[in-house]
């Protein structure tokens, strides 16, 4: 299962043979061969990731794949977000380029909270432009002192005649300075810990924001640190109710989360198949590199590694488009979720640094596909939950 089809010209292809598995239906067995097709045709060159993100972002929306980012009433594909439909998505692109993954992502995570939450009229104000790719959106949560912990953020939004006054930082903002708007959290009630945030939408060139720092990373994407200065912000920038920004947040990174696993395992997969491919060209001691029994354990390994993130992200996406307890207090899918998102950017990290290691000193070479991928596995363990918050999601979930 965990196998690729044969190379195609432009390298290698993802195979769709898991797409046989209960937990998908017809729509996505017809959805993700047009996507690896699509996918294989598409050539970025990706040495400025801030115009390659744009360059992307340009294709997705004229391939139709935007649209998974939305729901139907606005521009979407299907009638709501389906989390098995952007676990597809997300696989594919990663396994493709990590940056098409990204900005195809970071559509989805940005508008998320408007669609979970957002009035009619915001809704229609930025859902559309989302899924057409006329405006790019981010979500800023992290700060320079509150990442993992959340509820302890500093900024603040004060209510003011015309609305809120915003004031703090925010960081780590993927697709900062990028973005056309931000769905920014701050604390509207500051000793109320976690029912004390609520969430507003700030368009980027509101005054009273400077997006102006980037943040450079070793796997390149646009990162930008967010200062808000006396930001004013009409009362209709409110998303969702107020005090309620702390399960607004999580619940769009409930939905994210199994996609962020998916990304991990595109990766794992294509380092696989480089890997295989590797092994089967390979000359070494008068035979292959795969005629080594030790080679052969190596790929098993990867293999079952790959299969584990596999099956624990298709059960999360599946959990919880099939769940209908939203709403009411932790639902059961956060921990299939942080589950998936724990096994499967552990794993890859795994899975890419041993196909790196049968590559040899080609694996370090600067510009082959494995020495990237070894860079940009590494913050998918990192962001939207870090592995110990994931471990702590399950730990309060078994206590419970
Ligand atoms: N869906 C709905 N409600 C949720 C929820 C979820 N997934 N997770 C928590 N809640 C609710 C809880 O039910 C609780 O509600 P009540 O106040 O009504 O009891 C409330 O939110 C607070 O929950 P909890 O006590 O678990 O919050 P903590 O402050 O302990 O935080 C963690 C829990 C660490 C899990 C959370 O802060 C987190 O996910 N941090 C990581 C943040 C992150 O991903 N940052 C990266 C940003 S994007 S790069």
């Amino acid at each position: 299962m965990v196998a690729f089809e044969h190379p195609h010209p432009h390298g290698l292809v993802p195979s769709t043979a898991h797409l046989e598995l209960p937990f998908f239906d017809a729509h996505h067995r017809q959805m993700a061969p047009e996507l690896v097709a699509w996918s294989a045709q598409q050539q970025v060159d990706e040495t400025d990731d801030r115009a390659a993100c744009r360059d992307w972002l340009q294709r997705l929306a004229g391939g139709g794949w935007l649209r998974y980012c939305v729901p139907a009433a606005h521009g979407g594909a299907l009638p709501a977000l389906d989390s098995r439909s952007l676990v597809i998505l997300r696989e594919t692109l990663a396994f493709h380029s990590p940056l098409a993954d990204f900005a195809f992502a970071m559509q989805g995570l940005g508008s998320g909270a408007i669609t979970l939450a957002g009035t009619p009229a915001q809704q229609a104000a930025y859902l559309p432009a989302v899924a057409a790719g006329r405006k790019i959106a981010a979500f800023a949560l992290s700060e320079p002192d509150a990442g993992s912990d959340v509820a302890a953020m500093a900024t603040q939004a004060v209510p003011v005649a015309a609305g809120y006054r915003l004031n703090g930082s925010k960081t780590w903002i993927s697709n900062g300075d990028l973005a056309d708007f931000y769905v920014v959290f701050a604390k509207t009630e500051p000793h109320a810990g976690a029912r004390g945030i609520s969430a507003f939408i700030v368009d980027a060139r509101h005054p009273g924001l400077d997006s102006h720092e980037h943040i450079h990373v070793m796997a390149p994407h646009p990162l930008a640190t967010l200062r808000f200065n006396d930001c004013t912000l009409p009362a209709e920038a409110l998303v969702g109710p107020l005090h309620g920004g702390f399960k607004l947040a999580m619940q769009t990174l409930d939905i994210f989360r199994a996609s962020v696993a998916a990304a991990a395992l595109g990766m794992a997969r294509r380092a696989f198949a480089e890997a295989v491919a590797h092994a089967k060209r390979r000359q070494m001691f008068g035979q292959t590199l795969a005629d080594f029994q030790l080679t052969q354990a190596r790929l098993g390994e990867m293999s079952a590694l790959i299969e584990a993130a596999a099956l624990l992200t298709y059960r999360a996406a599946w959990q919880r488009d099939c769940s209908h307890t939203r709403g009411a207090g932790t639902p059961a899918y956060t921990a299939a979720a942080a589950s998936a998102k724990l096994t499967a950017t552990e794993n890859a990290q795994r899975v890419i640094d041993m196909a790196l290691q049968m590559f040899g000193g080609r694996g370090v070479q600067v510009g082959q596909k494995i020495e990237s991928l070894y860079r940009d596995i590494r913050s998918l363990r990192i962001y939207e939950g870090a592995s110990e918050v994931q471990l702590l999601i399950l730990g309060k979930a078994a206590l419970r």
